[in-house]
């Protein structure tokens, strides 16, 4: 105690405060030093607990990490790398997961029926009564039909040998048209930055025209595309309201107009707000139509063709929807669609939600004109390029 005596004493002297240390100095100074000591460890503590809230925040991942823009404070950053997107599944997946109804109710059915040991007459009915409920069209079923007789009667044509002979089948059906699709509706071209690539996307009611273009417009412009999108279905405020949200989304611009305005005349405006703009892409959302309807199908005509006045190549592309549980009216559809625009491609949704997806296949082979995307949900991710080999794989569950 006196040596702690004389060194507080020495200290009070060279700090000119002069007066005698004794033992109650000592404990009061003592208690100073262990208050600020506390005090700090404290601190230090409540650091700890700040840092694990952040961890807690950053959980939830996905939004997070898309708010958090890039001049966030310092602090924040470490947050941000820590974030993992979610990791959901492959487009392989989703397309198989999507196209498992078809595949196990119309082709699986068929595979079952070819065990290795030849095929009778009556097997061969069976065969045909299948193939013409898998909505792939009456002529390429006969087609398909004839060119199977001779190879199912062998021995040892098996389900597998089955699965590979109609992948064979159908792939050089469609393989030819299927080469025509533009890769710019996949991948944005940076060679062709600005000049307007006008896509009119086209369909009967509730075909998922809206929800296409916005996952459409989300994807070009993630690649760092230029997006205007037109609102040309005036008939309900509410129909350009849900484009809006997918534009916002997606970092679009969008042209609208008033409910009941002429369609043509926003396919213009929008257009010309593209040109101006050097856009890279202008998509044109059309009011749903039955393809019967003379009238509808006339004023969507005129909405083609004033396009030409901005720009006679326009529109590039003019895309059909088409909902996947359509099944054979869709040939229909597409005829008459066709007759109208000349169609460039076709975009087949809901896939998920029916076993009538091998329409697409009979579309194909009756108007050469070739599937650009497939859908199999309703989220961003859920909509892709389409590839033959991926599709056929995934319907025949070929892996
Ligand atoms: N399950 C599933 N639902 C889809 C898919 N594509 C679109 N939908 C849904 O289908 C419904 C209709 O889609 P819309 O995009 O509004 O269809 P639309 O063709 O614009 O409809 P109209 O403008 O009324 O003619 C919506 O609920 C979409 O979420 C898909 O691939 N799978
Ligand atoms: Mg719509």
């Amino acid at each position: 105690m006196n040596s702690i005596i004389n060194i507080l004493q020495s200290l009070y002297d060279s700090a000119g405060y002069y007066t005698n240390v004794n033992e109650g100095d000592v404990y009061g100074v003592s208690l100073v030093f262990l208050i600020i000591a506390l005090s700090f460890y404290q601190l230090l503590d409540k650091g700890e607990v700040r840092e694990q809230e952040v961890t807690k925040v950053a959980e939830p991942t996905e939004q997070v990490a898309e708010k958090v823009s890039p001049e966030a404070p310092a602090v924040v950053t470490p947050v941000v790398e820590v974030v993992k997107k979610p990791e959901g599944p492959t487009w392989k997946e989703r397309l198989k997961k999507g196209l498992s109804r078809s595949s196990s109710e119309v082709w699986g059915k068929l595979g079952h029926i070819f065990t290795g040991k030849g095929l009778d007459d009556d097997t061969l009915e069976e065969v045909e009564e299948l193939l013409y409920g898998a909505d792939i069209g009456p002529t390429i079923a006969t087609e398909l039909i004839e060119s199977l007789e001779n190879e199912a009667k062998k021995d040892g044509f098996g389900q597998n040998e089955f699965k590979n002979f109609l992948k064979g089948f159908l792939h050089q059906k469609m393989d030819e048209t299927q080469s025509h699709v533009d890769p710019d509706l996949y991948e944005f071209n940076e060679a062709n930055k600005g000049k307007t690539k006008v896509i009119m996307v086209v369909g009967v009611n509730g075909a998922g025209k809206t929800t296409t273009i916005g996952k459409l417009a989300t994807k070009l412009t993630n690649q760092g595309a230029k997006v205007v999108v037109g609102a040309c279905d005036t008939f309900r405020a509410a129909a350009v309201d849900q484009l809006a949200v997918w534009c916002e989304r997606a970092g679009a611009e969008m042209v609208r107009a008033k409910e009941g305005a002429n369609p043509s005349g926003v396919g213009y405006d929008a257009l010309q707000a593209a040109i101006n703009t050097k856009a890279d892409y202008c998509i044109l959302d059309t009011a749903g139509r039955l393809h019967t309807k003379g009238n509808l199908m006339d004023e969507l005509k005129k909405s083609h063709d004033v396009l030409k006045k901005l720009d006679d190549t326009a529109p590039h592309q003019k895309l059909l929807v088409i909902d996947a549980i359509t099944g054979q009216n869709a040939i229909r559809q597409a005829e008459e669609f066709n007759n109208t625009l000349g169609l460039t491609g076709l975009i087949f949704t809901k896939c998920d939600g029916s076993s009538k997806a091998g329409a697409a296949i009979g579309i194909v082979d009756k108007l050469k004109v070739p599937i650009a995307y497939i859908g199999v949900g309703e989220h961003v991710e859920d909509l892709n390029v389409f590839k033959l080999d991926e599709y056929l794989d995934a319907l025949l569950d070929l892996d």
